[in-house]
């Protein structure tokens, strides 16, 4: 919510009248063109819009008047967010002669434009405001509490129906806010919330925020409820994704500082495992394409970390450190707050702002230095490590060479296992990377060959996660699909070598089949992440089952579709699960899941690659705990593929 919105700041003296007009073609803007406020009117848009009721509570929590937020997903679909926070000002507007939390919830607002003093440190990946959650409801409702009364008012696809009325009195210190709204089936495409995925984004907002309390539940007995609450902020986050790695050293290295209204926070651990894992935030926003921020950052770890080295004498002279050689194992959280920050990149999760690189770097260098020199231990450990990792780059580099003259990294040869496309302009070809040779057999002849080439894969690919990247380019599937694809890998890989635009996952709809995606996705996380930045990373969505009755067939992609199906048909349908992609013939597999009319592809985010990337370190890691907890906490989902 903006403060210029409830403070009139910069409304000028027009009437309501001409205001209240504007707004509701604001709004009804926003219905014909809902994706240009909220990215899309998929299952993202649709989560979207809790992320955006719910950052302005974390605005109230992180003003420090508020420190409770409950999500609530209620019976009839719809969602129900609530903060104990001042509660919405319900007085008239001096100039517009509205209650405040009336044009808060109806008039838009350009995104972005905050006073300056007081930056806001969430506001969402496109900042729109709840006006547009409002005018993407069926209903909205608000209820907030305050000067001791509860004062409500209902909307309907964003237009008040009832004026803010007073429903009860209450004791008057009790305040706060609660917004309730059901998504319009008629703009998206998929109304139904996912727990998993609402309860991912408030643990996270949990960490980036100290102290907040932050919880989910589903409406009615025994439903899922989860709390989170971490007074340790970043420092527990870091802790968190290192529950199934082996630390280096504890507790983890925080280091924060502010400069020129930008707040900084870093916590770094270094592990024994192999990869990088930087997770950096502007405004409590991913932004997983880096930005300033980043650079800033690692440029001043190795800046640091070979000063150090040279001042203690811990290193010869002539060994020159480079940066990805001390990120070897490294996780991090990097959490700034900018006052405007500008989004960039191909998915508008790249910080530009020039000035924060420098301001960033400046203080990194300082308190890292400080912290090195106080920390004697640490700092031989981290550096040994680093050493450790140079060594094997050396090795890598040797291995990669290797590779390199048998055409493995510049696309002289193509693996034999596949079946490639006639065309040979990348913008139209596809690549379908299939689990198993009889899948991999169907799809051969079910295919477009004009632009559709297969690639099967057998068995297990290798699990990046324990590997340096010697090792990886020692996997014969791994290779394969490197040779496939003809753009390199790791800093070497170069999009514009790509031989395919669209690359499709396409596993069966089993634990083995969910394995298999997971490595390969963990894969491409790691050594191609710009495929999937650029959108060119997809996952094919074959059907579950058949149900038959007479001559007619259909076809369901999940379980509700085919128990409304049986429901509609019976009696008389035959239904038919497919347990494997190798269960369907070739012109099945063409119709359900092959041709771009009747397909359904999802696109892989980055999110879901890195959750990919987080299911791997758990099953695999060397601790028990978190393992256990993983497969109890998902034995029920195992279950229901495992049949
Ligand atoms: C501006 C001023 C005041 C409260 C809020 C914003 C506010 C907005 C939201 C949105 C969700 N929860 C919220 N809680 C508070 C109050 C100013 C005052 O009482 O003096």
């Amino acid at each position: 919510m903006s403060d210029e919105l409830l403070a009139g700041a910069d409304l000028g003296s027009e009437v309501y009248d001409e205001r209240s007009i504007e707004v509701l073609e604001g709004l009804e803007g926003v219905r014909k063109r809902p994706a240009m406020y909220i990215g899309s009117t998929d299952s993202h848009g649709l989560h979207h819009l809790v992320y955006e009721v719910v950052d302005n509570s974390v605005d109230e929590a992180m003003a420090g008047h508020c420190k409770n937020i409950n999500v609530t997903l209620l019976s009839d679909g719809s969602v129900e967010v609530s903060d104990d926070g001042r509660g919405i000002p319900v007085k008239p507007h001096p100039v517009h002669k509205v209650p405040a939390v009336e044009l808060a919830m109806t008039r838009l607002h350009a995104g972005g434009k905050f006073k300056k003093d007081a930056y806001k440190v969430s506001g969402g990946l496109h900042g729109v405001g709840v006006s547009v959650v409002n005018a993407l409801s069926t209903w909205l409702e608000v209820r907030v509490q305050r000067d001791g009364h509860i004062h409500h008012q209902r909307y309907e696809r964003g237009r008040p129906v009832t004026p803010v009325t007073v429903k009860g009195d209450i004791p008057s210190d009790r305040t706060g806010t609660t917004v309730t709204f059901l998504p319009d089936p008629t703009i998206f495409s998929m109304v139904e919330f996912n727990f998993e995925v609402l309860s991912h984004r408030l643990r996270e907002l949990a960490f980036l925020n100290r102290g907040i309390r932050m919880s989910i539940q589903r409406e009615g007995e025994g439903g899922q409820r989860e709390e989170f609450h971490y007074e340790g902020g970043i420092v527990s986050f870091i802790s968190y994704i290192d529950r199934s790695r082996k630390p280096l050293h504890q507790p983890p290295i925080y280091l924060q500082g502010e400069k020129d209204n930008i707040c900084i926070e870093a916590a770094m651990e270094w592990t024994d495992g192999y990869n990088e894992n930087i997770f950096s935030y502007v405004n409590n926003i991913s932004t997983t394409e880096g930005g300033t921020h980043l650079s800033g950052l690692k440029a001043a770890l190795t800046r640091t970390f070979n000063d150090h080295s040279r001042s203690a004498n811990l290193l010869k002279k002539e060994v020159q450190l480079q940066g990805e050689d001390l990120r070897e194992g490294l996780t991090c959280v990097l959490s700034v707050k900018v006052p405007e920050p500008q989004f960039e990149g191909q998915t508008k999760t790249k910080l530009g702002n020039s000035e924060v690189k420098g301001i960033v770097e400046n203080l990194i260098n300082e308190k890292l230095r400080e912290y090195l020199e106080e920390h004697p231990r640490e700092a031989e450990k981290i550096l040994s490590k680093a050493v450790q990792a140079l060594q094997a780059r050396e090795a890598a580099r040797k291995a990669r060479e290797l590779t390199r003259r048998k055409g493995l990294l510049d696309g002289a040869g193509l693996p034999g296992k596949l079946a490639d496309c006639q065309s040979k302009d990348p913008t139209i070809s596809e690549l379908y990377i299939v689990e198993g040779d009889s899948a991999g057999g169907s799809a051969k002849q079910g295919r477009d060959r004009g632009y559709q080439a297969i690639l099967p894969l057998r068995g297990k690919i290798l699990n990046v996660e324990k590997s340096r990247l010697d090792k990886v380019l020692g996997n014969t599937e791994i290779r394969a699909l490197i040779m496939a694809l003809g753009a390199g890998i790791g800093d070497e890989f170069d999009l514009s070598c790509l031989r395919y635009h669209k690359i499709i996952l396409m596993t069966d709809a089993d634990v083995d089949g969910a394995h298999i995606r997971t490595l390969l996705l963990t894969f491409f996380y790691r050594f191609m992440a710009e495929l999937i930045t650029d959108g060119k990373l997809f996952i094919a969505q074959p059907p579950l089952y058949r149900v038959k009755k007479a001559k007619q067939e259909y076809y369901c992609f999940t379980d509700r579709r085919k128990d409304e199906l049986v429901k509609e048909l019976s009696p008389g349908a035959i239904v038919q699960r497919y347990k494997g992609l190798g269960e369907m013939n070739p012109g099945q597999l063409w119709e359900t899941t092959m041709d771009p009319q009747s397909r359904t592809l999802l696109k892989v985010t980055m999110e879901d690659a890195i959750a990919a990337d987080e299911v791997f370190t758990v099953l695999m890691g060397d601790e028990v705990q978190p393992r256990k907890e993983f497969i109890e906490a998902h034995a029920k989902e195992v279950t229901e593929l495992d049949i």
